[in-house]
């Protein structure tokens, strides 16, 4: 069955007041999206509820991070149960962002990942490598070792809830993004090991999309690459240019 091409818009911080937020609503409201196309949007924690109640059914909403947790004394976080009990779906993990900023492990990615599963919370699991990294040939085995944290704590049937979203530490929000080519390379390389470390059937199925840089210039030619299966977008997810890249496939 052909995997079905999916476009996230992660808004990181933004936007920076609700008018701005009720501007981006309306832009995706009115627009002609690819209905073949599935689309998630993650605001900011606080917007989650007032965002899932104004933009289209036909877009689902994600929030960026959640705890290991279900409840208790954790201040500040938000568990993957009580995403699932205000009607989210989706949760971001591994965002390159919170493995830099906030020092996330692979570890505690992984077990993030095992708790949103066991609240029935779908995932985008971030991976990448940084540019040292790259130059140093590092690429596949870096990506590999933070999926293997992951790998290591999920059964062959979580996998119908997760996306891996390829996200080279490089490309994000530096306006360079992957060549095609590049991308191509490290997705087989993704799907390659997740033929081997879970299944042939597992690699086959799960949607491995990319992140870093994305526009709507460059979107059309990396969506032709047999192993891109959609995106996750930072910067032009704010804009309206997000259109151009849902419909990338069309
Ligand atoms: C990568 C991406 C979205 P941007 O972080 O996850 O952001 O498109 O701004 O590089």
């Amino acid at each position: 069955m052909p995997r079905q091409f999916f476009v996230g818009g992660n808004f990181k911080m933004n936007p920076g007041s609700r008018e701005q937020k009720q501007a981006l609503v309306k832009v995706l409201n009115e627009a002609n999206i690819d209905g073949s196309t599935e689309v998630v949007i993650a605001p900011p924690s606080l917007y989650l509820i007032p965002l899932k109640e104004i933009v289209r059914k036909d877009i689902q909403v994600a929030a960026q991070n959640c705890y290991v947790k279900n409840s208790g004394a954790f201040t500040g976080e938000i568990s993957p149960v009580q995403l699932v009990d205000a009607g989210i779906p989706y949760v971001i993990l591994g965002h390159s962002e919170r493995r830099t900023l906030f020092h996330e492990t692979s570890e505690l990615v992984a077990q993030k990942t095992r708790a949103a599963i066991d609240a029935s919370l779908k995932i985008i699991l971030c991976v990448g490598e940084t540019l040292q990294e790259r130059e140093a040939g590092e690429t596949a085995i870096v990506v590999q070792k933070q999926l293997q944290a992951a790998v290591d704590l999920l059964k062959e049937s979580d996998y119908s809830q997760i996306v891996v979203a390829y996200e080279p530490v490089w490309a994000i929000g530096t306006g360079k993004v992957a060549t095609s080519a590049q991308a191509q390379e490290a997705h087989a390389d993704i799907r390659s090991y997740l033929a081997k470390a879970v299944s042939p059937a597992v690699a086959e199925s799960t949607r491995i999309i990319y992140g870093g840089s994305v526009t709507a210039a460059n979107c059309k030619e990396l969506s032709t690459q047999p192993d891109v299966d959609g995106f996750l977008v930072g910067g032009a997810s704010l804009k309206p240019e997000f259109v151009d890249i849902i419909n990338a496939k069309k």
